[in-house]
Parts: structure tokens; C-alpha cells; sequence
């Protein structure tokens, strides 16, 4: 992977925030391979490994699955994507994921996306997504609030603090929102 040298984005923001609707429409555009952490955590439980059921009760708790664990998944996807542009959606949730993605690849981040959303808004497009999807509930729901509020947050501070943050007001349409999308990734910073 070190040799690859890959160009990273982290994706960040609330749950129902829109980081896997933004990084569909980022990927059709600008070439990057999209790797949603929870979707290959997801993947991972749902494929009867080892770890099947620690993630499974992470996920119904909104709690956070040790790095080593993820960064795993998020390295076999990187080497297998056959790219070296990607969209790190979901992940790095705390200081743990974050020291131990550095320590372990070598990897930094170009620049962090941070979509910023209201609570309410954010409920109300989880409680109305209908996937299927276990921590979909109100009571799930308010824990993951909890944990980005209390993890995720020291994560964009930290990467604030070295002017990475490229923070976008994610309350607004779909299309809206690509369009500042769009000026962040355009010819200017490619
Ligand atoms: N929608 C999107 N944008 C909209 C807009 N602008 N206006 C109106 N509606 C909009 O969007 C959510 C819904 O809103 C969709 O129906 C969409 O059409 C609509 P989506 O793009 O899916 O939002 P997203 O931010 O991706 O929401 P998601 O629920 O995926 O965010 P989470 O961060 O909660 O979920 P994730 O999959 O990343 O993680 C799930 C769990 O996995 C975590 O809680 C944790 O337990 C675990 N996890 C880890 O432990 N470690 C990791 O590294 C990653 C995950
Ligand atoms: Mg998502």
C-alpha cells in the first residue's frame, strides 16, 4: 500500500449527514474509488467472520469497532480496488481510528470533508431511509449523535487545526450541496 501512494479524502459528518450520497456523485465526476467504512463493516459481519458478531453488536449500539479491525478491511479495499484515489467515507471516528489508520499505512489525508448537518434534519433522513438498516431507530439513532458529538468531533478538530477541513453545509437539497461539492474537488484542486 505505501508503495501505491495513494491520495486519500476522509468523509466526514453525522449519521444521515448524505457522506455515501455526496461520494456517489464525487465518484462520477472525479475518478476517486468510493470506500464507505460502515458498508464494509457490514459486509464483513455479514459474511460469517470471526468478528461477525462483535460488529454486529457494535453496529446496534452505534458504538465504534477497534481500528485494527476496520483498517484491515479499508486496506484489502484499496489494494483490490486497483486505483489510488479514494474517498474514506465514515472512518476515521475517533482518535484511536485515526492514530492507528497513520501508524499503520503511512497514509495522510489530502483534506477532510465535513458535512454539516442539524440533528433534525439528520433524523429525519435516517428514520425515513427504509433499508433495512439496524441502527435505523430512534433509540440507535440518538446514541450515534452521541458518539459523533463525543468521538468524531476531536477528530475534525484535530484535522482543523492543520487546515484541512473543507466544511460544507449539508442541510440543503441533494444537488445544492454537490454543487459546493464541486468547487472543493474541481480542476483548481485536482
Ligand atoms: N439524503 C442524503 N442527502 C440528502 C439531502 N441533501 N437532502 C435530503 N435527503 C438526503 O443519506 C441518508 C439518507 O438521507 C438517505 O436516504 C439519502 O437519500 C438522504 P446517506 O447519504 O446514506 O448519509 P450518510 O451520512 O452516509 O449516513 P449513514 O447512516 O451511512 O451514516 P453513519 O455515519 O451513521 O453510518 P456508517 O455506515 O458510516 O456507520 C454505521 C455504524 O458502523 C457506526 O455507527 C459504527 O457503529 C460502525 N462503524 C465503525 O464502528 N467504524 C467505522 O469506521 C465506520 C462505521
Ligand atoms: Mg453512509
Amino acid at each position: 500500500l505505501a508503495d501505491l501512494n495513494p491520495s486519500v479524502v476522509f468523509v466526514l459528518g453525522g449519521p444521515g449527514s448524505g457522506k455515501g450520497t455526496q461520494c456517489a456523485n464525487i465518484v462520477k465526476h472525479f475518478g476517486y474509488t468510493h470506500l464507505s467504512a460502515g458498508d464494509l463493516l457490514r459486509a464483513e459481519r455479514n459474511s460469517g467472520s470471526e468478528n461477525g458478531t462483535m460488529i454486529s453488536n457494535m453496529i446496534k449500539e452505534g458504538q465504534i469497532v477497534p481500528a485494527v479491525v476496520t483498517i484491515k478491511l479499508l486496506e484489502r479495499a484499496m489494494l483490490e480496488s486497483g486505483n489510488d484515489k479514494f474517498l474514506i467515507d465514515g472512518f476515521p471516528r475517533n482518535e484511536e481510528n485515526r492514530a492507528a489508520f497513520e501508524d499503520v499505512t503511512k497514509i495522510v489525508p489530502s483534506f477532510v470533508l465535513y458535512f454539516d448537518c442539524s440533528e433534525e434534519e439528520m433524523e429525519r433522513r435516517l428514520l425515513s431511509r427504509n433499508q433495512g438498516r439496524e441502527d435505523d431507530n430512534v433509540e440507535t439513532i440518538r446514541k450515534r449523535f452521541k458518539v459523533f458529538l463525543e468521538s468524531t468531533k476531536k477528530v475534525l478538530e484535530y484535522y482543523n487545526a492543520q487546515g484541512k477541513v473543507r466544511k460544507i453545509d449539508a442541510g440543503r437539497p441533494i444537488e445544492e450541496v454537490f454543487q459546493s461539492v464541486k468547487g472543493i474537488f474541481g480542476p483548481k484542486n485536482e
